[in-house]
């Protein structure tokens, strides 16, 4: 299983270059929408449909789903490895050239799976530089992915490691919190004045790039329920489970409000749930905040 997940994150690794490649000239948006009622890029498209055909031959992942399909992709071959995938996290900011990133979910249960399924986690980040940060077997690597080879897709590209041991600072500094404010329920409000007396706020409007701020600097990153929506906007499977794994394995803690996302029963494969991740002592104040 474990040569499975090697094979996985190594496909992830070989293209990133290309999706990042693939972003000029796919700004537009498509005439359909994704299973969850949003407008998709051709990008999102296009990097759904690489990652779909990579994961998918390798040997032993028995099935591929993500944020921009309805359906659920069995592999040819049955395989004890299921990927849950979002292929281009904050696709939105495209149009204003901002971060982006691809997030990799390895289950070793079919989908929609716990958090506890997972084996593996990892997000790659479109940024000045294109990173990749791996959890698996409670450790964080960060590597790099170097620019010289991502103009020349699918030649030998390496991810080559930075640090072996990514951990949160235990001297948090960020934080930053989706949703309009008008929005966000009376307990959480009351939690954000707080943490605005102590931190500083940076927010980029790309769940992986304000996650990567956190994992740096500590801190503190919540696309929380809101009035409107009590699930908030991140979805469990493709989001919530993988980030909430890396957080947990780099030393923080994740939480729906009331338990770690790892531990929040799936139902259904494009559920959303509220995502509060960070310093642990950061997610305890924030869940004592909303069961007050
Ligand atoms: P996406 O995966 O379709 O891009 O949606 C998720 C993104 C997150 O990256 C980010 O935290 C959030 O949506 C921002 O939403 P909004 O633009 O509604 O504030
Ligand atoms: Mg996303």
């Amino acid at each position: 299983m474990s040569d499975v997940i090697t094979a996985v994150l190594d496909e992830v690794t070989e293209t990133a270059p290309e999706i990042r490649a693939g972003l000029t000239g796919r700004r537009e948006y498509q005439a359909d929408e994704n299973p969850s009622g949003e407008q998709m890029l051709a990008a999102d498209v296009h990097a759904d449909q690489l990652l779909e055909e990579r994961i998918l031959a390798v040997d032993g992942v028995g099935s591929y789903a993500s944020e921009e399909r309805d359906e659920i992709q069995e592999a040819e071959e049955d395989g004890d490895i299921h990927v849950a995938c979002d292929p281009l996290d904050g696709s939105s900011n495209l149009k204003s050239n901002n971060v982006m990133g691809t997030i990799v979910a390895v289950y070793d249960e079919p989908l929609p799976a716990p958090g506890r399924a997972l084996r593996a986690a990892a997000y790659v980040l479109y940024g000045p530089i294109t990173n990749m940060v791996v959890a698996r077997d409670d450790t964080v690597t960060e590597y790099v992915i170097d620019c010289e080879t991502q103009n020349a897709p699918g030649t030998g590209i390496e991810r080559r490691p930075v640090d072996g041991d990514v951990t949160l600072p235990s001297d948090p500094v960020v934080y930053g919190f989706g949703g309009r404010v008008p929005d966000w329920p009376d307990d959480f409000a009351s939690y954000v004045r707080d943490i605005e007396q102590e931190l500083k706020l940076r927010y980029g409007g790309a769940m992986i790039g304000d996650v990567s701020q956190v994992l740096e600097y500590g801190g503190v990153f919540a696309y929380p329920a809101l009035e409107s929506a009590t699930n908030g906007k991140l979805r469990l499977q493709f989001e919530g489970n993988p980030i909430g794994y890396i957080i947990e394995s780099a030393g923080g803690r994740s939480s729906d409000g009331s338990q770690s996302l790892l531990d929040v029963e799936p139902t259904e494969l494009h559920q959303r749930v509220p995502v509060h991740i960070g310093n642990a002592d950061l997610i305890e104040r924030l869940e004592t905040a909303l069961s007050d």
